[in-house]
């Protein structure tokens, strides 16, 4: 477990700072007091001040290990969690040995509940849980080709909704009352079929909103001021799904494209696995982030200025600073 446990260098950076400019202002005071009565007093330590004060302000990493191929990371504000769906094997395999973490929220993050939604339990089924989202007390989980419902505070098991046809089910979006769900549509090959689809989840039933070989593997979704954004694991994509088409389709720089959010700010937020980083930006305009190999579905914890990447091929998630906004 002390492996799983984190450390704090953001707080020990800014004390290693803030200590010798406290003796400096220390210094200079009594200095303008003394000077008729002592002699001057030693000069601080200028050099080391110096290369303290020069020192590049470090990207801060929190690297948490023991996960059993992370797809997706999802923030519960609510319950202080972050949700870490696990899917333990291939992402095809219907093994019913998939998990749910719970990780406490930073600062002081740590795997508290490794298996808080387990499917080698009888009574859960969760085979290769990926894309995840909350809708009132309801935890939604994409399952190959179900969607499965827990109770959001105990984890307990509250039915699924199967979708027939469906084979890669992807990620989740919560939107007005509505769920919605992308199908990747790949093969246990990675290769995209008919199966690709967006999905809306309604009153237990599921409609497909467009579907067809061209969606180019509908990966990440998101929905915000009514807008539903889709971006694409095999075309590199980003676009809009509006009356049955795709609207405002653009190619990001790099492709292989996974996790998609849009923070308070409006700016996007996309992974991409041929990129091995976080997009992030506005349609038209992206800035490549920290480098990060197989970044999957991400999630945020804004008050914390947080991204939460889980590392797919490399069993551990990462905790990454938001991209600050341009000056
Ligand atoms: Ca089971
Ligand atoms: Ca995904």
């Amino acid at each position: 477990v002390d492996a799983r446990s984190i450390g704090y260098t953001r707080v020990v950076f800014k004390t290693t700072i803030s200590l010798p400019i406290l003796i400096l202002a220390l210094a200079s005071c009594s200095k303008k007091e003394d000077t008729k009565k002592e002699e001057p007093k030693p000069e601080p330590p200028k050099v080391a001040l110096d290369a303290q004060a020069a020192a590049p302000a470090q990207p801060q990493i929190i690297k948490i290990e023991g996960m059993q191929t992370p797809e997706s990371i999802l923030f519960d504000a609510d319950a202080g969690m972050y949700l870490v769906s696990n899917i333990n094997g291939k992402p095809t395999d219907k093994d019913d040995n998939g998990f749910i973490a719970r990780v406490s929220k930073m600062p002081g993050s740590k795997v508290v509940d490794e298996k808080w939604i387990d499917g080698a339990k009888d009574d859960v089924t969760l085979n290769a849980p990926k894309g995840m989202a909350l809708l009132g007390d309801t935890l939604y989980v994409a399952d190959i080709d179900a969607i499965r419902m827990f109770d959001r505070k105990t984890g307990a098991p509250k039915g699924e909704v199967a979708i027939k046809g469906a084979a890669f089910l992807n990620d989740l979006a919560a939107g007005d009352g509505v769920i919605y769900a992308t199908d990747s549509g790949l093969d246990a090959n990675f290769q995209p079929g008919d199966a690709q689809a967006v999905y809306e989840i309604k009153d237990g039933k599921a409609k497909a909103l467009i579907k067809g070989k061209e969606l180019g593997a509908p990966n990440g979704v998101a929905f915000r001021d009514g807008v539903l954004w889709v971006n694409t694991f095999v075309s590199g994509e980003l676009y809009q799904v509006k009356d049955g088409k795709r609207e405002a389709v653009e190619k990001l720089p790099k492709g292989a494209l996974d996790g998609l959010e849009i923070l308070s700010d409006g700016r996007f937020l996309v992974t991409s696995w041929e990129g091995q980083t976080v997009f992030h930006g506005k349609p038209g305009s992206w800035t490549a982030g920290p480098t990060i190999k197989s970044p999957a579905d991400l999630g945020v914890d804004e008050a914390n200025a947080l991204m939460l990447v889980p590392l797919f091929e490399e069993n551990r998630i990462e905790l990454h600073e938001l991209p600050r906004v341009a000056p």
